[in-house]
């Protein structure tokens, strides 16, 4: 069982997730209407990426007998100037979304919570890879400047990032997981 405090922190967790998820969804579409089909199918794994994020939490919340409470999910902005801007705001969420599950696990530790400071490990793991990913991106994108050439070509190259978590949750993360390998 969850303490309430920390009920309600990991059902603010599940919010910023599914932002996470509306926000590369709202960049996969406008990378599509600006004919970076690259970028829009990398956008459209980090969504399903950041869905997984959420059902995991929503999944710890339900196991530990507690509730998931369900809050608005903010909008996100629908354009943005250059793919090197949506990377740049990328990592920036990204940082923000490492300094939520630090403060998670802050609280897991007072709370003497050891069940939730070990659930916790596997998402601050997970922002090490992802901030890593952002940053590559961004370096390929400083290279290229302004060249519209090399620009295609990292479109090509990243549009190869292939989905490799689970999209069906009917039956728990478990379930899915073993029905996505
Ligand atoms: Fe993009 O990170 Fe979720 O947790």
């Amino acid at each position: 069982m969850l303490s309430r405090k920390m009920e309600s922190a990991l059902n603010g967790q599940i919010n910023n997730e599914m932002y996470s998820a509306y926000l590369y969804m709202a960049m996969s579409s406008h990378a599509n209407d600006r004919g970076l089909k690259g970028f829009a199918a990398w956008f459209m794994v980090q969504y399903h990426e950041e869905m997984f994020h959420a059902m995991k939490l929503y999944e710890y919340v339900q196991r530990q007998g507690n509730s998931v409470k369900l809050e608005a999910i903010k909008q996100p902005p629908n354009t943005w100037k250059s793919p090197m801007e949506m990377f740049q705001q990328t990592l920036k969420h990204e940082q923000f979304i490492t300094s939520c599950f630090n403060e998670l696990t802050e609280l897991a530790i007072k709370e003497k919570d050891h069940a939730t400071q070990i659930f916790l490990q596997w998402y601050v793991t997970e922002q090490v890879e992802e901030e890593e990913n952002d940053n590559e991106i961004i370096g390929m994108l400083k290279v290229a400047g302004d060249n519209t050439h090399a620009l295609m070509m990292i479109d090509r190259d990243i549009g190869s990032r292939g989905t490799t978590v689970p999209t069906d949750y009917s039956r728990g993360i478990e379930a899915a997981l073993k029905a996505a390998q």
